[in-house]
């Protein structure tokens, strides 16, 4: 019956991408490989962030120095400490390789590499990717929850690629997603039909749909900001999370859910609802996220799980970057609260 079918008719993440792009005549099956190939860097770090933690372990249990265990077990390398970081290296290698491999891509912008890079004509396609491999730098060491994060464009014709081809504002993008490294991996995609989110299945080593059109909560409860940073914001942004505080409407206040990794601050906003803010202050100015690989892929998500996502100037996928690592404040989540912060900054003038 249903729960039989349910365990043996397996939704890849593969036959889910293969059925949308059917419906397109013109389809050649070029974006399904270019997705199994960011499938297969998500698997390879998924299992190098996995045995990070438990090569830790065992250096401590050990009382070997980071030396001895890493002679021991040459294949991590990232044993402890210092090294560990290197994970960030790790993973860039990882994508960059793969993307590269597929055959389908002709420029990458990765936030790990300070220039784009051109893919050799012979290993040439026509999409272009831009991503964070591993995002959450500060949470490595202490095993709490990173990601990668993801945006893919299209090159328009055969002209010789130069940057301008991803110097393109957010609604260009063709897809994009995220990967969550975390108590389980999940990994939430759109091609621009909806957004879905797919769970690892470490036995089959397969993505699972596992949470079909996920719909963002029209308004939420929780407010996702670093409040360390609050002498430094600008008076929108100050009024909002005062609001979210000591709401003078009446409604109840907001709860504060912080964890400093974009992937899943960005995600439990998705699920349960409310905003994600990393404004502009007087240190930065611009924020400190980056348009491309960041606050781009997680507009267009947001958009298309119906919320919204704004710069405090205009929306956010509107935006045309003008270098690959551009910055820009963010606020996004839940359509009526992103509402919210609109009206504040519209008061402002
Ligand atoms: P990173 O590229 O050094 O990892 O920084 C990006 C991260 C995001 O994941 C997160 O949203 C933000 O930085 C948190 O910044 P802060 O520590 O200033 O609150
Ligand atoms: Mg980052």
């Amino acid at each position: 019956h249903a729960a039989d079918a349910h365990r043996t008719d397996l939704m890849t993440i593969t036959r889910f991408v293969l059925n949308e792009q059917s419906k397109y005549p013109e389809s050649r099956g070029d974006f399904t490989i270019l997705l199994n190939h960011i499938v297969l860097g998500c698997k390879f770090v998924c299992s190098a962030v996995n045995k990070a933690g438990l090569a830790k372990l065992i250096g401590l249990a050990g009382e070997t120095n980071v030396q001895a265990s890493s002679c021991q077990m040459p294949d991590m390398e990232f044993a402890s400490g210092e090294e560990q970081k290197k994970l960030d290296v790790l993973s860039n290698e990882v994508f960059v390789k793969a993307l590269v491999s597929s055959g389908r891509t002709c420029i990458l912008v990765s936030e790990e590499d300070e220039e784009a890079t051109f893919v050799d004509p012979s290993k040439r396609g026509r999409y272009c990717v831009v991503f964070d491999p591993l995002d959450g730098s500060s949470n490595i060491d202490c095993g709490v929850s990173i990601g990668t994060i993801f945006g893919i464009y299209m090159m328009k014709d055969n002209h010789e690629p130069t940057l301008d081809d991803v110097l393109q504002p957010g609604k260009q993008m063709l897809a994009a997603g995220y990967c969550m490294y975390g108590s389980s991996c999940t990994l939430v995609l759109s091609t621009g039909e909806g957004v879905n989110g797919f769970t690892l299945d470490p036995s089959l080593g397969e993505f699972i749909l596992t949470h079909p059109d996920i719909k963002i909560p029209k308004k939420g409860k929780i407010y996702s900001v670093n409040e360390g940073n609050a002498k430094n914001w600008d008076g929108p942004t100050a009024k909002y999370v005062e609001k979210c505080k000591f709401p003078k409407d009446g409604s109840s206040s907001k709860s504060l859910r912080y964890i400093g990794s974009m992937v899943a601050d960005v995600h439990r906003t998705l699920l349960y609802g409310g905003i994600f803010l990393y404004p502009a202050d007087k240190k930065s100015p611009s924020g400190k996220l980056r348009v491309l690989y960041e606050v781009f892929p997680m507009s267009f998500l947001m958009e298309q799980a119906g919320g919204q996502a704004f710069t405090g100037k205009q929306r956010a996928l509107d935006l045309v970057p003008t270098k690959i690592h551009e910055r820009s404040p963010i606020f996004l989540g839940s359509f009526d609260d992103v509402e919210d912060i609109k009206a504040l900054y519209a008061a402002e003038g």
